[in-house]
């Protein structure tokens, strides 16, 4: 009888870590949190330079939200913390949120 047992090649089938999914740290618009404050947020928390945070509060002024930066799952989602804290320690209702990328 022929034998007809398939070796694996152990190239595609091994449960393997592969490449962490990055999640997209998201800003929501609100109507009452001053532009200036999302700025700073965006710089203190996110890191981002002035040009490009103003461009992020812009965007998500003008489109409902906005992405801010991509993470691994635990540093956007920190960072979605951190930042909505910042947020609510001054009183205002600024919304940050993480989702996975495609
Ligand atoms: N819409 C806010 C305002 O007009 C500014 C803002 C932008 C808030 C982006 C939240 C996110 N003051």
């Amino acid at each position: 009888m022929k034998n007809e047992t398939i070796l694996d090649d152990g190239l595609q089938n091994d449960l393997k870590p592969g490449r962490p999914r990055l999640y997209k740290a998201i800003l929501v618009n609100d109507d009452y949190t001053p532009r200036e404050f999302v700025v700073n947020v965006l710089r203190a928390e996110f890191r981002l330079a002035d040009e490009q945070a103003t461009k992020v509060m812009s965007t998500a002024h003008q489109r409902g939200a906005c992405v801010v930066a991509v993470f691994t799952k635990d540093v956007a989602e920190a960072k979605v913390i951190s930042a909505t804290d910042a947020a609510r320690r001054n009183g205002f209702p600024l919304l940050f949120t993480s989702e996975p990328e495609e």
